[in-house]
């Protein structure tokens, strides 16, 4: 190269700064979010959005094959063109690591962080339900008795007891929360065994789990165990490593997850739909405003309670607002609005935005996702940053910490939404509410889908197998994660849910993916009508449901396994999760969670596909036992698909490759058809 093509080289990335920076409108497609960072630039406030343009990710990094497992290293890896060309592999680190075993450790080490998160998540809310249960905190209640005598018997707890004569009766509710609370906590710490939730799968799943040797034996053991094998030294066979890869994903979606998402709906009550909407418009200038973010809803819970006092209603109209608004962020956002009805401020790459509106009195943070640089956005505005966990506290900028106590919660909350409330008269900046915000439906429970499709007295999958094997429904797809600064906010989400319900592939959703649909207008039974194709539209508008069903957080994925499960259990579309017309999609994921959720999807038999970026480029051998060796393990494979159509396409095609192997194509031609065949299709 010569010294003026280094030179221009040098120059290039310099350019897109630029360009990135004098363009909002090519770092999202949300006109909310492109207002705001518009308005960052004017106040000289800088984001995410700013760090990305002037920061690259590290090339070696990227393609998963850096290894900072010793001192001796870091040792890069990075691909050469000759092995990309199919030439020998001869990379390895300093003790002999192939690029294989390098990706491979890095991989498991993204799995046991997302497991932990999920799972750490889930022990939090286990220890509040036995204390509610055991009646050692007044502020939490067994609500959803329903639920808990529903799930009793798959913790391994009686529901029914036998009278003095032979009577069958039910056992007292407070006994059997505290078994429960108690069964589910083991759950964490237990050697050996299995973890129980896993007997929920479709049992050839279950079977197949149990060949293999990847059934949990429980949440932590998995998870230290990935960290021992990924030690220097340790397990050096990729295959082996992405086996415990499996265990512990699966400890997250079949235990810790699914657990927590249980325990949650026994205490909070089981979701179903209700009204609500979404993005930075829900914000009111004369209002006090919360954003409350994170993804734990044990403290915002009560935060909403707390926010819905009268006392502290009037208390806010006595510092000069008209009352208190709510809004979330991230999957504390999902939590609150699948269950209140909560409005969505926005989903992860809006956190330091809803800030830079002016009109944040407070936002309360617990766990996950929470940017550092939130508290340096804040320093320019009157928001408190109010941290609330003893896990998750701020360094940057000035954070209150008000620390959040199950024995103490109500009481908490209170002091947190009193904080905002003193907060209001100090406004400093001239408030700027982006008019945006959208209306929505959320909150389908697999319980909710269940009562939409079958009514209350017969409620099932019936009708919604039904219409998959007749052709209206091509198939169904989970579309869930988060945002990524790498990549156009919003818009790969948004271009494959269009591309996957135009094709008359039903959307379950969870996490960003669905604050985003909320914000676009997907999440409401009229969306049928404007963008899918006329199968799924029919069913949509007979029914009365949206074609894209918001199921809640990230650790609600395990309620898309429940509904594949019970799509599986309702007949008709195979015996396992692999043989349904199904797929999955993080099309903008960031977050480790999603590796461990991809992990567990693609061991329970999904296609799963990831947008933006996969770590493991850098080494092909890895990358292709993800991409297509664990199919003939799993049923389920990993895949990658940065442009959106290209991405949804895939998953449709699998989804077709299914109803093949279903000898289900034939009925999909026939909704294809005109006027008349669809009409025979109504009458049928
Ligand atoms: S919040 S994990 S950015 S989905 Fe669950 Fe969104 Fe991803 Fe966090």
């Amino acid at each position: 190269m010569t010294t003026e093509e280094v030179k221009a080289k040098a120059a290039e990335p310099k350019e897109k700064v630029k360009k990135a920076a004098a363009k909002p409108s090519e770092l999202s497609v949300d006109k909310a979010t492109t207002e705001m960072i518009e308005r960052s630039r004017e106040l000289g406030v800088e984001t995410i959005f700013d760090r990305a343009a002037s920061m690259k990710p590290c090339n070696i990094g990227v393609q998963g094959t850096c290894c900072k497992n010793c001192s001796q290293g870091p040792c890069r890896l990075p691909l050469t063109k000759d092995v990309e060309q199919g030439g020998e592999d001869t990379r390895k680190g300093l003790c002999g690591a192939t690029p294989e075993t390098i990706a491979a450790r890095n991989f498991a080490r993204m799995v046991a962080a997302g497991a932990a998160a999920h799972s750490d998540h889930g022990r939090g809310v286990a220890e509040t339900f036995l204390a509610a249960a055991r009646k050692e905190t007044h502020d939490y209640k067994i609500t959803d008795t329903k639920k808990l005598l529903e799930i009793a018997p798959d913790y391994g707890v009686e529901i029914t007891v036998q009278g003095k004569d032979g009577e069958v009766l039910q056992r007292d509710i407070d006994e059997i929360a505290v078994e429960v609370g108690e069964k589910a906590l083991g759950q964490w710490g237990q050697q050996t065994g299995e973890v129980l939730m896993v007997k929920r799968a479709p049992k050839p799943l279950y079977d197949n789990w149990k060949k293999l040797g990847v059934i949990p034996r429980g949440i932590d053991r998995e998870i230290v165990e990935i960290m021992h094998r990924t030690h220097m030294g340790v397990d050096q066979d990729y295959e082996n490593i992405v086996a415990q890869c499996t265990r512990a994903s699966l400890a997250d979606g079949w235990a810790g997850s699914m657990m927590a998402t249980d325990l949650q709906d026994v205490l909070f009550g089981c979701p179903y739909p209700l009204k609500s909407s979404a993005n930075l418009g829900i914000l009111k200038e004369d209002h006090v405003n919360i954003i409350i973010h994170g993804h734990e809803p044990l403290l915002s819970e009560m935060i909403v309670t707390a926010a819905e006092l009268p006392e502290m209603i009037d208390y806010a109209k006595q510092k000069g607002a008209k009352g208190i608004q709510l809004g979330g962020i991230c999957c504390t956002a999902n939590e609150i609005l699948i269950r209140h009805g909560v409005p969505l401020a926005g989903n992860y790459l809006q956190q330091e935005l809803a800030i830079i509106t002016g009109a944040v009195e407070a936002m309360v943070v617990d766990v996950q996702c929470i940017m550092e640089n939130v508290a340096n956005v804040a320093k320019c505005f009157h928001t408190k940053i109010i941290t609330t966990n003893p896990r998750a506290k701020i360094a940057s900028g000035e954070t209150v910490h008000i620390e959040f106590d199950e024995h103490t919660a109500f009481d908490d909350a209170k002091k947190i939404v009193k904080t905002a409330i003193d907060n209001f008269p100090n406004r400093s900046r001239e408030v700027m509410i982006p008019k945006y915000s959208s209306p929505l439906i959320a909150g389908f429970s697999y319980e909710a889908i269940n009562y939409h499709l079958g009514g209350t007295f017969r409620g099932s999958y019936t009708p919604l197998n039904d219409n998959i094997i007749n052709g209206r429904i091509r198939g169904v797809a989970g579309v869930v994660g988060c945002n990524n600064a790498r990549t156009v906010h919003d818009d790969a989400h948004l271009t494959i849910v269009k591309e996957l319900i135009k094709n008359d592939v039903i959307v379950l959703t969870t996490g960003c993916n669905a604050i985003t649909c909320g914000k676009a207008g997907l999440l409401t039974p009229e969306a049928a009508g404007v963008y899918c194709g006329p199968g799924l539209a029919e069913v949509c508008e007979t029914v009365g449901i949206p074609p894209v069903l918001h199921m809640g957080s990230c650790v609600d994925n395990s309620r898309i396994l429940m509904a594949a499960t019970e799509v599986v259990k309702a007949g008709g579309l195979g015996k396992t999760i692999a043989d349904l017309p199904a797929a999955g999609s993080a099309p903008e994921w960031m977050s480790e969670k999603a590796i461990s959720i991809g992990q567990y999807f693609v061991a329970s038999g999904v296609y799963t596909v990831f947008g933006v970026t996969m770590p493991v480029s850098g080494s092909p051998v890895f990358e292709d036992y993800l991409y297509k060796k664990l199919e003939g393990i799993y049923g389920g494979m990993w895949d990658l698909e940065v442009d959106p159509i290209k991405h949804a396409q895939k998953m449709i095609a699998h989804i077709n490759k299914k109803r093949q192997a279903l000898g289900l194509d034939k009925s999909r031609e026939r909704v294809l058809m005109d006027m008349a065949a669809r009409q025979k299709l109504e009458a049928a």
